[in-house]
């Protein structure tokens, strides 16, 4: 604790150093910089005491699912490879799309080794930062398993350098939001035909706390004319993600679907998400000390894929198990419609779900 308030303390007049040496327009950028990297720092700071106090609450059940299906994006490392090996334990069939099949291969004999046996794991190729893999992901996914009782939207990069994609979206943006908004939109078709009144398909958002300091930015959602804060995106990316979970909830409810939608705060969890955090740059330990472990991460995770405590969850956003109030989940219905609108239009989707 002690480190992490010197650690801050250091930072501080660092920037101070480096805004003497610069341009007036650059000095309000930095100055800007400075003031999400704090409000960060502070976010982080109350919810791994929030963990602290909840972490207890970390129970879910971990019922026997032979043969049904889940999908997930991400989960050769943190918290998504901790939450392939609760699944496997309930028997369960996981897909994961991920950047790199040779890696999953690799992570998979290592699981049956150390002793997992139960349940099969199938890797098939996806950058999900990128619409054309993600279409290439679905069709090979709908190709084998015409049942998907669970999706976890899961892979996520945080704080990268700006870059746009080939396909014209700032990366946080794409990885995190839109490139699950599309694979959601195609596979929802499975998802509905799998689940039934009593045992609801799911759809399950991993989103994060720092929604709570993000905005759409519509004007300019890919920041090329802003000046770009990594922070600024991270939080837009969740909070789209947030959003989007909470409105799909909205109108899956409205047709009568079968499916149903979550959204997950894993905690502060010590992955190598935060490898590009000054935090895990200038004092690592931190992480190990205060943070928790991804296997705990993924409980929370796991508990909204498939325990049936979590029935009454739907729509909701979840942390450490328990549902959360924030200003968005409070009052945000406007801002859900808007974006779910602009999604559709950006990535010319005509009726959400129907492909
Ligand atoms: N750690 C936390 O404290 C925390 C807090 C709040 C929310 N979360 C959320 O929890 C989720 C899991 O995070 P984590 O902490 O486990 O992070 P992590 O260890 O960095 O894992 C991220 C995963 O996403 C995958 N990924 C990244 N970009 C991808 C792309 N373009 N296509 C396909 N896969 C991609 C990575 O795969 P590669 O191996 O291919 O890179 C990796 O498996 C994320 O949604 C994150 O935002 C985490
Ligand atoms: C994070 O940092 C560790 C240690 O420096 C490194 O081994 C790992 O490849 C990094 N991961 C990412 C995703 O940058
Ligand atoms: C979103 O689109 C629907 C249908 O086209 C429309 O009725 C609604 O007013 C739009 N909402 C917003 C906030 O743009
Ligand atoms: C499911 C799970 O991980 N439960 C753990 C929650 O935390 C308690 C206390 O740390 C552990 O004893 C449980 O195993």
């Amino acid at each position: 604790m002690i480190w992490y308030l010197l650690t801050v303390l250091l930072i501080i007049p660092l920037y101070l150093l480096s805004l003497f040496c610069l341009s007036p327009k650059d000095k309000k950028d930095l100055l800007e910089e400075i003031k999400w990297e704090l409000k960060y720092l502070w976010l982080g700071f109350q919810a791994v005491i929030d963990d602290l106090f909840k972490i207890w609450k970390n129970k879910t059940d971990l019922p026997r699912r032979k043969g049904d299906v889940v999908v997930m994006t991400g989960g050769l490392r943190g918290i998504g490879l901790e939450v392939i090996r609760m699944l496997l334990e309930c028997d369960m069939i996981v897909v994961v799309g991920c950047r790199d099949i040779e890696k999953g291969e690799h992570f998979a004999n290592k699981m049956r080794m150390e002793g997992t046996t139960l349940g099969k794991l199938d890797f098939k190729t996806l950058d999900v930062s990128s619409m054309e893999s993600v279409r290439n992901f679905a069709a090979a996914v709908k190709k084998d398993y015409p049942k998907i009782h669970v999706l976890i939207n899961n892979a996520a990069v945080m704080y990268v350098p700006y870059a746009i994609t080939s396909e014209g979206y700032e990366t946080q943006f794409a990885t995190n939001y839109l490139g699950h908004f599309l694979l959601t939109h195609l596979l929802l078709k499975q998802l509905d035909a799998t689940g039934t009144e009593d045992a609801p398909a799911r759809v399950v958002h991993i989103s994060s706390v720092a929604h709570e300091l993000g905005g759409i930015n519509f004007d300019d959602i890919n920041f090329e004319k802003e000046y770009y804060i990594a922070y600024k995106a991270y939080s837009q990316s969740k909070l789209a993600q947030l959003l989007f979970g909470l409105y799909l909830n909205e109108i899956l409810k409205e047709r009568k679907s079968n499916v149903r939608s979550y959204v997950v705060h894993p905690g502060i969890v010590n992955t190598e998400l935060f490898n590009n955090t000054i935090v895990k740059k200038t004092s690592p330990f931190i992480l190990g000390l205060w943070f928790k472990p991804p296997d705990k991460g993924a409980v929370p995770i796991v508990f909204c894929a498939i325990s049936p405590q979590a029935k009454h969850l739907d729509g909701c956003y979840v942390s450490n198990c328990l549902k959360k109030e924030t200003p968005v989940t409070k009052n945000s219905k406007d801002l859900q419609q808007k974006l779910f609108n602009f999604s559709t239009d950006l990535l010319k989707i005509e009726e959400f779900g129907k492909s």
